[in-house]
């Protein structure tokens, strides 16, 4: 396309954000529970049998002491990245602590020995032994909680995580493919971090939620899942409930009959207390299928349920992403091809109009050559007058333009949060403050809708400037379709409800902590900047492309004044110039319509990917 001057800015920018989104879209997947049901463990059985031992410390007692994420980024080496809870101290966020590299402290992962890798990796289950008064800074003690403070020892030290998040950098053929995982230590413990609440698990694709068949729906499972995981819409379908340690049930005085009716009976319950469909719960051993894979013993494998577990994420989770993605393809590829399409018959139109003016030259004399030539010239001249008035009216559509990102910016944010920032930071209970929240988010809304009003207007301006245009030059521009900034107003309300949800009056208690208040309002606030900045990258890359049609456009006819002034000249000064100059256009004809099929083709091609099938993505999951 560039190099048939077919590639304008908007353009670009769209297919790099196409690209991009197809390069680094990350798919995450969270696996949450209370502490000690598993999730290290199975995650060990799913991703890591191949090493032939345990990777991710799994063991009784609380081993996975931070959130521990697992992906793999190919800028950089495999290695093990961990935050000091330290940083917990300062106000920035997680997200912001993620592009500070270098406070983060580096473990390269040697991934062909699993002794080194499993030996670095326990580093996740550290701790540091802290004063109550340092834990209680740290948010590790509330004095509003005290049957959730962790144990003071004989010193009056408790213990605390050493590490606030690691990061796993590994070269496993899913997380190839964009697949993060989330391990969470328990998240009732008392030093949850807000972000792992309003971010990071809102945010995950799907959640895994496990539960103990051996102690089934829990207070405390019941509560983690009351707190952070319901949510009303269709989300739902991505949360999936796996029951595990199901071999705690194999027991030899029972039949095999008996302990598959008790499973079942299980299962339904479990999925009666959550209020999901029966067909979310999956049954599995994650120990006896960690075993099993090692072992290579297939009826063990079998019977620890694994397979099936590992099919419903490739089928669900996978497969589901995949189609997304292959829609926003899709509909890109699609829009690149209509605008392309669009020039190409303006150039086509061009070339007709220049062919009748040309034919209707044969045989005439010099003097008639020579007005043509002034009459093409006038033209010109007009046209130059009105593309400066052009240029006039896109400075009003920009300003108003600039005045919208305005009022999505971070700046306008601030004010919105600021009186909720105020009060986070005060001592004390602050009971008042869902309200806070609720006046926050509601004038984010208003400002939501407040920008699609003004997108509308802006839309109907240029409607109107293109109609003209149109008439007047025989344009043939369209506005692009205003974005609907209505999916954004959807985040606000998911952002909305895990943030209240979160809030339980227990929670509500933790805010008396200024630190802790802050933490959360920071990261509240990190998500909604994130959220507005996505509203103005569409209305941006929308008006771009807006502008970017009128710029082709008002380019084209440019130099189509310039060729046929040429052309003209060439016949005056040439007998033969005539039919030379309408050969080349015929051949200019030609090569139009074999750009336009190859156009075609090759936008065929982008849409038409083909699926990375189940089994594909099954075999990959298993690590064959
Ligand atoms: N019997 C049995 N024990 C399991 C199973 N999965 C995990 N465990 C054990 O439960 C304990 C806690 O597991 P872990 O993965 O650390 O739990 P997490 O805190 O949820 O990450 C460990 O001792 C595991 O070996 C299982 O399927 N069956
Ligand atoms: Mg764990």
């Amino acid at each position: 396309m560039s190099s048939h001057d077919l590639m304008d800015a908007a353009m670009q920018e769209r297919l790099l954000r196409l690209e991009n989104q197809v390069r680094t879209d990350k798919m995450m997947v969270a696996f949450v529970a209370e502490f000690s049901r598993g999730k290290s463990e199975l995650i060990n059985a799913i991703f890591f049998a191949d090493y032939g031992r345990r990777i991710m410390p799994a063991s009784a007692g609380r081993t996975t002491m931070c959130p521990t994420e697992l992906g793999y980024d190919a800028a950089l080496p495999p290695s093990l990245r961990l935050l000091p809870i330290e940083t917990r101290l300062q106000s920035q966020g997680l997200a912001e602590w993620r592009l500070k590299r270098d406070r983060w402290i580096d473990i390269p992962l040697d991934i062909g020995d699993a002794e080194q890798v499993a030996k670095s990796i326990e580093k996740v289950a550290q701790v540091r032994h802290v004063s109550v008064e340092e834990a209680r800074s740290l948010g590790f003690w509330h004095d509003e909680l005290p049957d959730q403070n962790p144990v003071v020892d004989v010193q009056g030290r408790v213990e605390v995580p050493m590490w606030r998040h690691a990061l796993i950098n590994m070269p496993h053929p899913l997380l190839k493919q964009g697949l993060v995982i989330l391990d969470t230590p328990g998240l009732n413990a008392v030093g949850a971090e807000p972000e792992l609440t309003v971010s990071l698990i809102p945010q995950a694709h799907a959640v895994v939620f496990i539960l103990g068949a051996d102690t089934g729906v829990t207070r405390s499972d019941l509560t983690i899942w009351r707190e952070h995981l319901i949510s009303s819409d269709a989300g739902n379908e991505a949360r999936l409930i796996v029951l595990n340690k199901i071999d705690t049930l194999w027991d030899t005085l029972s039949s095999p009959g008996q302990v598959q009716d008790q499973l079942e009976r299980q299962c339904r319950t479990s999925g009666a207390m959550l209020r999901v469909h029966p067909d979310q719960v999956v049954p599995v051993s994650a120990q006896k299928g960690l075993v099993a894979k090692i072992t290579a013993d297939e009826a063990l494998l079998r019977a620890s349920g694994l397979p099936l577990l590992e099919d419903v994420l490739a089928k669900n989770i996978m497969g589901r992403r995949q189609a997304i993605l292959r829609a926003a393809i899709t509909d890109g590829v699609a829009a690149l091809r209509a605008e392309t399409g669009r020039v190409i018959n303006i150039r086509r139109r061009d070339l007709d109009d220049q062919m009748l003016e040309l034919c209707s030259l044969r045989g005439k004399n010099a003097s008639v050559i020579d007005s043509m030539r002034h009459r093409i010239e006038q033209e010109q001249r007009e046209f130059e007058m009105s593309s400066a008035k052009i240029h006039a009216l896109r400075g009003v559509h920009l300003k108003l333009l600039r005045d919208v990102f305005h009022a999505l910016g971070a700046t306008a944010l601030k004010v919105h949060m600021a009186e909720l920032a105020e009060s986070s930071q005060q001592k004390g209970l602050k009971l008042g403050i869902r309200k806070q929240y609720a006046v926050v988010f509601e004038r984010i809304r208003t400002a939501l809708n407040a920008a699609q009003l003004s997108a509308t207007e802006i839309q109907a301006m240029l409607e109107g400037t293109f109609r003209q245009l149109n008439a007047e030059f025989g344009f043939s521009l369209q506005v692009p379709a205003v974005p609907q900034l209505g999916n954004f107003a959807l985040d606000l309300v998911r952002i909305e409800q895990s943030q209240s949800q979160y809030l339980s009056v227990e929670n509500v208690l933790k805010l008396a902590q200024p630190e802790f208040a802050s933490r959360l309002t920071r990261a509240l606030s990190m998500r909604l900047r994130a959220v507005l900045e996505s509203a103005t990258n569409d209305l941006d890359l929308w008006s771009k492309s807006a502008t970017a049609q009128l710029d082709a456009q008002l380019g084209e006819r440019k130099r189509s004044f310039v060729r046929r002034i040429e052309a003209v000249d060439r016949i005056q000064q040439a007998a033969g110039g005539l039919i030379e100059r309408i050969t080349e256009i015929e051949g200019s004809e030609k090569a139009l319509t074999q750009l336009d099929k190859r156009l075609h083709t090759l936008t065929a091609q982008l849409m038409a990917l083909p699926q990375i099938s189940q089994t594909e993505t099954l075999t990959l999951l298993q690590g064959a």
